[in-house]
């Protein structure tokens, strides 16, 4: 009676010794930058040229332009200027937009750095490809970031925090990758507010060869053994399929790298596992349905 007391005794300090000792997941940041950055066929791009509050090669175009303050910004991602767009209401949409040549075939990525306080973010890219026989398709493709957090009800009724949407501080990604259909030469690339109150701003916007160049930063969860990082991964999903393998590592505290030229039409991830077998993940590019 009394040793089997003592065992159990020994089984529950072993047990908190396994919960203490159990291993932290590293940390992970992904970062994409465009492989061909020179290949960007977009003018003023980095929206540093405007004359007076008007960006230059941007134009702006809704069907009730009183709905809307659309000017150029000083404020500005890396450098100074940016689109800047104020939607009064959400009874209409308006967007910035510029017309690109492309060859068809060409796989191409549109992606730009955004601040929001509300409202709805539409990037909007179209096209008319000619068919053989002289008649014309839509093309099509679009991707939204949505935020609540100009709410009516908030601040005095909701805090902010509460409310979905992206930090109205933060400049975050948006990113679509497409292929040019058969027939199209022109492409108009366009950002605006889709039907939704708010303040946005665009930033370092690129179209250009849908290829990304990813800065990954990793660190070990913790200081034991078991928290080592002892690999680095990047995953295309579905699948997966592992389009990058570091290979076995010696039990790293930390790992940088670049992983250059990925294809950016894939939803790409990072995955980095420690010695115990923990792991995490980090996206490469926002979620392919949407930033909400
Ligand atoms: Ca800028």
């Amino acid at each position: 009676m009394r040793a089997s007391v003592l065992r159990g005794g020994l089984v529950a300090v072993a047990l908190t010794y396994a919960w203490l000792a159990a291993a932290e997941v590293p940390t992970v940041l992904a970062k994409p930058v465009p492989s061909h950055l020179a290949a960007n066929v977009l003018v003023n791009a980095d929206l540093g040229e405007h004359a007076t509050d008007q960006p230059l090669a941007w134009e702006f175009g809704s069907a009730e332009p009183g709905n809307f303050e659309a000017t150029w910004s000083a404020e500005g991602r890396t450098a100074p200027g940016s689109l800047r767009l104020l939607t009064h209401t959400g009874k209409m949409s308006g967007y910035f937009t510029q017309r690109v040549e492309v060859t068809p075939g060409d796989a191409l990525m549109v992606q730009a750095w955004v601040r929001m306080t509300g409202g709805k973010l539409l990037v909007w890219l179209t096209g008319s490809p000619l068919l053989p026989d002289g008649t014309r398709l839509q093309f099509d493709q679009r991707y939204e970031a949505q935020s609540m957090k100009t709410f009516f009800l908030a601040p005095t009724w909701i805090k902010r925090e509460y409310l979905r949407g992206p930090d109205p501080d933060e400049w975050f990604l948006v990113h679509k990758a497409i292929e040019i259909p058969a027939g199209m030469t022109a492409l108009k690339v366009g950002f605006g507010s889709y039907f939704g109150a708010g303040e946005m701003w665009i930033d370092d916007i690129y179209c250009g060869p849908a290829q990304v160049d990813v800065e990954i930063k990793a660190a070990a969860g913790g200081e034991g053994d078991g928290d080592r990082i002892t690999r680095v991964e990047v995953l295309a999903i579905p699948g997966p399929e592992i389009v990058h393998d570091s290979g076995p590592l010696d039990g790293l505290a930390a790992w940088e790298g670049v992983v250059a030229g990925l294809d950016a039409s894939q939803d790409l991830i990072v995955k980095v596992s420690s010695a115990s077998g923990e792991y995490s993940t980090a996206r490469v590019f926002p979620h392919p349905r949407g930033i909400q």
